[in-house]
């Protein structure tokens, strides 16, 4: 099966809840390395330009200014299936789909509020890790 790179954000509300770790686990539990992780807060310019495949969509204002309203961790995660299985274990975009143990089941309140950003394809990871990170920002496992 193929070694896949997906992108993921911890949203600011998953943040400020103090559930980095308890994400992170998730992850390292699933099979998935760490191989690259920062943690900022995002300009408007930044937000905007990470989400400009929805910048015509209504809810874009909102979504923008959810992402800037406090710090993030923005990661890169590597392992099979990578992109798939992050999506699985972020559960649907509305925590009020999202099924029971996932990320979004477990923390997220709404909508926008969803606690986790997970790339939901090998193009779109390839563009979002690229955002964020230069290839020397990107340490996969010699050990
Ligand atoms: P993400 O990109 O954050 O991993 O989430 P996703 O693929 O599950 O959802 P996507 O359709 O890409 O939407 C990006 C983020 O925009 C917010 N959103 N709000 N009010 C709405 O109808 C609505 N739809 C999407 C969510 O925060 C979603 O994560
Ligand atoms: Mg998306």
């Amino acid at each position: 099966m193929a070694i896949e790179r997906t992108f993921s954000i911890i949203k600011p509300d998953a943040v400020s809840k103090n559930i980095i770790g308890d994400i992170e686990s998730r992850f390292e539990k699933a099979g998935l390395n760490i191989v690259a992780a920062r943690m900022l807060h995002m300009s408007q310019q930044q937000a905007e330009g990470f989400y400009a495949e929805h910048s015509e969509r209504p809810f874009f204002p909102d979504l923008v200014a959810f992402m800037t309203s406090g710090p993030v961790i923005v990661q890169v995660l590597e392992g099979e299936n990578a992109i798939a299985r992050n999506r699985e274990l972020m559960g649907a975009t509305n925590p009020k789909e999202a099924e029971a143990g996932t990320i979004r089941a477990d923390y997220a309140e709404t909508i926008d509020a969803n606690a986790v950003h997970g790339s939901d394809s090998p193009e779109s990871a390839e563009r979002e890790i690229a955002y964020f990170f230069d290839d020397s920002e990107i340490c996969p496992r010699t050990i």
